[in-house]
């Protein structure tokens, strides 16, 4: 925590700028030894400079340099930011240059860890940044960035508060029990209802934030030649996959994302999606094409609404009949073949007629997509994700003792040892009482900084 720490803070494609960052006391320091200001260096104040090799003793490039003095940075530590030309070469030529000057590579994840322990954000904030960056909606985007403005903690303090407030009436009894009773039975009760549902309601947008902020993987399923790749660039509104009129000619997957209502699906197209494979490359496909499903939150099963339904398709129902699943009906412009008593043969499942080719019936298409596979859960501006999760219902859990105990009107100190530990649940979501190996572990998880 004492040195200095040096990295990218752009991803390391070429284009018009670059960034580069340095946070810990020496950064200013360090940078000035390869960058020459033009102009005196104040804190939050850019600075043109030219950037220079002080090992080949020439300059490299020109750039700007915002420096932010501690406590007012990112990471609350003193900190440089420079920005370049948008050659990563002279980005890894920085931080090559900084290291040599006394900084160190930092870790994944670790000038947001640095932010972390000097308190410049509680845990579920920070968590908050490395979600924001990875969010696959603009929906998703304005969720986590609402959850960074203390969205989720804020909620978590005052329940906390709530809780500690009981804890501390509670001990007040015990250890004065001939005063004044200040806190009666029935508002105890009271207050640990509304404290669980509080918690309830946190936990019931699990589901629901993911989906926002991940996607729901969906995998187009069915026989060769239904229209998979054809719906695929449908929904797309473009021409991506390959669409032939040779059957099982798709052999690679392709992964896109479309938006409705604001949920990011990701969709793969399968290849090769033969139940009876041919050869040993149908063979492999059809092994990934289940792997796929497997991962799959839901399954678009494509029929060929042209053609009876075969055992081809009895053989992909079954294999996907553990899944979500919305049965597409293509081919609508067609003469009908298959029969209100074929589609009963397989199972579970909403369906939609379309037609790929045509482009007709899409927009039912997304409809029904919607209400298949997305939470019902309504948007509240606040999600957990899946650590915060289980510390809530850590916690919960320890609420429901607690109210069981008192119906069965056991001693104060029970009570409020129950309380306690549901308090120190929510801790640990902010962060509070983590040990080091659970923070570290958290943050180098993050993609940050990679
Ligand atoms: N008439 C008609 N043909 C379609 C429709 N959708 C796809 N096709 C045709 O069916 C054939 C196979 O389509 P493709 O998307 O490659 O199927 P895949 O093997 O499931 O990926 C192609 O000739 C498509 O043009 C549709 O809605 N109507
Ligand atoms: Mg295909």
């Amino acid at each position: 925590m004492d040195d200095t720490i040096v990295a990218p803070s752009t991803p390391l494609g070429r284009g018009a700028l670059l960034m580069v960052r340095l946070s810990g006391e020496d950064s200013l320091q360090i940078a000035l030894r390869f960058f020459r200001p033009r102009g005196k260096v104040q804190p939050r104040k850019a600075v043109y400079g030219k950037l220079y090799d002080y090992e080949e003793g020439l300059f490299f490039d020109e750039g700007i340099m915002v420096y932010y003095k501690a406590p007012g940075s990112y990471t609350g530590e003193d900190m440089v930011e420079i920005t370049t030309h948008g050659n990563p070469i002279i980005i890894w030529r920085i931080v090559e240059l900084s290291v040599k000057a006394g900084a160190r590579q930092a870790e994944p994840g670790e000038f947001t860890y640095r932010a972390f322990l000097n308190g410049k954000m509680d845990l579920p904030r920070a968590e908050a940044v490395e979600e924001l960056v990875e969010a696959q909606s603009y929906r998703g985007v304005t969720l986590s960035f609402s959850q960074l403005e203390g969205g989720l903690s804020r909620r978590i303090a005052s329940l906390r508060e709530e809780l500690l407030n009981l804890a501390i009436l509670l001990e007040t009894e015990i250890e004065f029990p001939e005063e004044e009773v200040s806190l009666e039975r029935q508002e105890l009760v009271l207050s640990l209802k509304k404290a669980k549902e509080k918690i309830e309601a946190l936990i019931s947008q699990f589901e629901k934030g993911k989906q926002v902020l991940e996607g729901i993987k969906l995998v187009l399923v069915g026989k060769p030649n239904v229209g998979k790749s054809s719906l695929f660039n449908a929904l797309l509104e473009e021409e991506r996959a390959i669409v032939t009129e040779i059957p099982g000619t798709t052999r690679d997957f392709l992964r896109e994302r479309i938006i409705i209502k604001g949920i990011p699906f990701l969709i793969t197209d399968t290849a090769g999606m033969n139940p009876k494979p041919r050869d040993e490359i149908e063979k492999e496909g059809m092994k990934r094409a289940q792997q796929l499903i497997e991962e799959a939150d839901g399954i678009l099963f494509l029929l060929d609404l042209s053609s009876p339904i075969d055992e081809s398709d009895l053989a992909l129902a079954k294999l996907t009949s553990g899944k979500k699943r919305l049965f597409v009906l293509n081919k609508k412009d067609l003469k009908h073949k298959l029969s209100e008593k074929d589609l009963s043969q397989l199972g579970e499942g909403a369906f939609v007629k379309i037609s790929a080719r045509k482009r007709d019936n899409l927009e039912a298409l997304k409809e029904k997509m919607w209400e298949t596979f997305s939470s019902a859960a309504p948007m509240e501006g606040v999600y957990v994700n899946s650590r915060q999760k289980a510390f809530l219902e850590g916690a919960l859990s320890h609420l429901k003792r607690a109210e069981a105990l008192l119906k069965e009107n056991v001693s104060e100190e029970i009570i409020a040892e129950e309380i306690r530990e549901t308090i120190r649940q929510l801790e640990e979501i902010l962060g509070k009482i983590s040990s080091e190996e659970v923070l570290r572990n958290i943050f180098s998880r993050f993609c940050i900084g990679k």
